[in-house]
């Protein structure tokens, strides 16, 4: 097994559209488990820190704008493989190439209001987490299920 963490962030208009929960539930219904959550509003500054990659392309500053334009709500996420399996839970960047089923297909129409933040590799993930939480607010516990989840 490689167990893995990865950084995921409902975005502002999935917190305005209450689908928080529809969200989370399937992460937790695939398996994966619960390591941090924190409802809170990002500064213009943790934006640009987050997506410093995409910086001087055409539409970062929308995207900094969207992103600090209300609470989001930033959790980590821990499981076998976990950063691909999020983002396959995820779907495509654009929700119109996104398979149904996954969530960026099934509550999203375009690319800019695409719903929710996952990280794209363990080192992305690893830079993402330590951004939005302290080492103290990732809990490590037992999980029963676990023997229900993994042979
Ligand atoms: P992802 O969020 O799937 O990892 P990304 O890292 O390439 O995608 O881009 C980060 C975010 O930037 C993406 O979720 C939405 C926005 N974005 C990316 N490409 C865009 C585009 N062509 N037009 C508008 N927004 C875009
Ligand atoms: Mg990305």
């Amino acid at each position: 097994m490689a167990v893995e963490r990865t950084y995921l962030m409902v975005k502002p208009d999935g917190v305005q559209r209450g689908l928080c929960g529809e969200i989370v539930s399937r992460f937790e219904k695939k398996g994966l488990k619960l390591v941090a959550a924190k409802f809170t509003a990002i500064s213009k500054a943790t934006a640009e820190s987050h997506y410093g990659e995409h910086k001087g392309k055409k539409f970062y500053d929308s995207l900094i704008s969207y992103m600090t334009s209300g609470p989001v709500l930033a959790m980590v996420w821990e499981g076998d493989g976990a950063v691909a399996v999020c983002r396959g839970i995820m779907g495509k960047t654009n929700p119109q190439e996104s398979a149904p089923g996954t969530i960026r297909g099934d509550f999203g129409m375009v690319t800019g209001m695409n719903l929710i933040h996952g990280s794209d590799s363990p080192e992305s993930a690893a830079r993402e987490i330590s951004l939005f939480f302290r080492p103290e607010e990732l809990m490590a516990y037992g999980r029963s299920a676990d023997a229900w989840i993994y042979e």
